[in-house]
C-alpha cells in the first residue's frame, strides 16, 4: 500500500522468529526525532526455552554532552494477534541509556541475508506516522547483496520512507565491548 497509512503497512507473511534468530547488521537506518543509535549497530536474536523472542544490541551513542560511547541494550517482544508485528521492551545495559516501549514490525525478510524493519513510535490522527524509524539488517556487514536491493527499495517505497534513510558504518567501535 502506498497510502502511508499505519494500518495498511504490509508486513512478512507467516513470520517464522526461528528462522530470525542470530545477528543482523543494520545497514541503513531511518532516524526517529531523537536519534540514539548512530552507527555500528549490531543485534542479535536469541528465543528463548518458553519460545519467546529477545535481543541483545550494540550501537555507538552520543549521550549527555558529546560523550560518545558504545550502548549495550536489551529488548524483550510482546507478541501480537500477527506474527511479524511485536511490542518491544527495551532498555540500557547502564540506566543513563534510552529506555522504552515501541512497535516492532518485521516488514520482510528472506532469514538468510536481509530484513527490513519498520516502529512507528506516532500515529496521526488521519493514520500517517508522525514519527517513524526502520533498520534495513543484513547477515552480512558489508551490506546488502545486489540481488536484494531493488526488494528493499520497493519496501521503503511502501513505507513511504523512500529517500530517508542513511547509511550506517561498521568501523569496530562496538566490536570490544
Ligand atoms: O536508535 O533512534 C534509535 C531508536 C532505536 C531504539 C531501540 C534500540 C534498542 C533495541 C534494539 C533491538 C533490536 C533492533
Amino acid at each position: 500500500a502506498q497510502d502511508c497509512q499505519v494500518s495498511s503497512v504490509q508486513v512478512m507473511q507467516n513470520f517464522d522468529k526461528t528462522r530470525y534468530t542470530g545477528i543482523w547488521y543494520a545497514v541503513a537506518k531511518k532516524d526517529p526525532e531523537g536519534l540514539f543509535l548512530i552507527d555500528n549497530i549490531v543485534a542479535e536474536f536469541t528465543i528463548a526455552e518458553d519460545g519467546s523472542m529477545t535481543a541483545t544490541a550494540k550501537g555507538r551513542v552520543i549521550i549527555l554532552n558529546n560523550w560518545e560511547m558504545c550502548a549495550d541494550m536489551l529488548a524483550t517482544f510482546e507478541v501480537t494477534p500477527d506474527p511479524a508485528k511485536f511490542r518491544m521492551k527495551y532498555w540500557g545495559a547502564a540506566t543513563y541509556l534510552q529506555a522504552g516501549n515501541d512497535d516492532h514490525w518485521v516488514i520482510d525478510t528472506d532469514y538468510d541475508n536481509y530484513a527490513i524493519h519498520y516502529s512507528c513510535r506516532l500515529v496521526d490522527s488521519d493514520d500517517t506516522c508522525l514519527d517513524a524509524y526502520s533498520f534495513i539488517f543484513s547477515r552480512h556487514p558489508t551490506g546488502l547483496r545486489p540481488e536484494d536491493q531493488r526488494n528493499v527499495v520497493q519496501k521503503k517505497t511502501d513505507l513511504c520512507l523512500l529517500g530517508k534513510y542513511r547509511r550506517v558504518s561498521h568501523t569496530g567501535f562496538c566490536d570490544s565491548s
